[in-house]
């Protein structure tokens, strides 16, 4: 009931809605509309009530990132059309790993906090209430588990053209980060359920810090948040630009079709002609970064000359002077 409220109320268009028409069109007492109303207020929509005029939704100033205020006029068809909203939760990730199975490909998950939000290999991801978006989502693609990786890109290049799109110059830092002005606004973090040949499902988790004003003195050098950067976006603008840059791009690779991802990594690519240390397992090698090739891979030349091609997964990689 409260989901269809909201619905009528965001048709509404920012008109006033009565209390009458809401009570005819879901066949219930005007005093439980009522109700539900201030339920909702207390949740933080913004909704105005006006005595014989009835009700509408104002912008909301908590940018709740609910599944109806996504779905609105979201222009997917895959992407985002199953949302599985949590106030707060250990790991989005997490969560659509062990459902992974019984959803549709394209369900997503997101919630307004993470207790145990995690990034590559263990480490852990920041992810505070409100502040940024911090979601996964599940594809179910017909390709080898070793093909995998590429999964990243594409969210990669998604993320690129979405905040390309809202008016944000980022670059991204392969194989999973977005950085603006040198510093991490979002990272990307790819699970696989596999068999040997066979791909069960991926989980794409994409973690951006939109609202943060501060962070700890750990992160406070290498991450930054797009309010920090001078943007004042609102979440649930962000979410659909990026499930429709994404769906794009994806149904593309699908199509054996990797150009733009390739060209979006290349061009926006904040490692390319730069040095960058190696590192792998503490072992840290300097080389100078050419190119990421067709399969996704980063192409390297080391100091001896020798070309290498690193596989994304198996590394992490730092810029010469600082975090890029
Ligand atoms: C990543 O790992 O960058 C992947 C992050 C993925 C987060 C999303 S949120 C939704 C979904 N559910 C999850 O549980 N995770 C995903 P990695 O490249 O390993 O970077 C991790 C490192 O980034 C940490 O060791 C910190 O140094 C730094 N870091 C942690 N929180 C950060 C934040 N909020 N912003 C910027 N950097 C952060």
């Amino acid at each position: 009931m409260r989901d269809r409220i909201i619905k009528v109320i965001l048709n509404s268009h920012k008109e006033f809605v009565s209390g009458e028409e809401l009570s005819k069109e879901l066949g219930i007492s005007r005093t439980a509309v009522w109700k539900h109303i201030n339920a909702l207020k207390e949740e933080g929509y913004n909704i105005e009530s006006v005595n014989k005029k009835g009700y509408r939704l104002l912008d909301s100033p908590n940018d709740l990132l609910n599944p109806q205020n996504i779905y609105h006029n979201l222009k997917t068809e895959m992407i985002g059309q199953n949302i599985i909203h949590f106030n707060t939760i250990e790991s989005t990730n997490d969560y659509l790993k062990q459902v992974g199975n019984d959803v549709e490909e394209g369900t997503v998950v997101i919630s307004e906090e993470q207790t145990k939000g995690k990034g590559r290999l263990g480490r852990v991801w920041d992810s505070k209430v409100g502040e940024g978006i911090w979601m996964s989502m599940v594809l179910k693609p017909n390709i080898m588990p070793y093909k995998a990786p590429f999964i990243t890109l594409i969210a990669g290049a998604s993320i690129i053209k979405a905040l390309n799109n809202l008016g944000v110059q980022a670059q991204i830092k392969w194989p999973n980060d977005i950085i603006i002005n040198n510093k991490k606004v979002c990272g990307i973090l790819t699970e696989l359920s596999a068999e040997i040949e066979r791909i069960n499902y991926v989980v794409i988790g994409i973690g951006m810090n939109v609202k943060n004003e501060d962070f700890d003195s750990i992160l406070e050098n290498k991450a930054t948040s797009l309010y920090k950067e001078g943007y004042k976006l609102h979440r649930v603008d962000i979410v659909k630009e990026i499930f429709c840059q994404f769906e794009l791009l994806y149904k593309k690779y699908l199509e054996d079709d990797k150009e733009e991802v390739l060209k979006v990594c290349r061009d926006y690519s904040a490692v390319i002609d730069k040095d960058i240390y190696v590192i792998r397992n503490n072992e840290k090698e300097l080389a100078r970064c050419i190119d990421i090739n067709e399969e996704g891979n980063l192409v390297v030349k080391s100091e001896d000359g020798e070309i290498k091609e690193i596989i994304s997964g198996e590394v992490s990689i730092r810029g010469v002077k600082g975090y890029v």
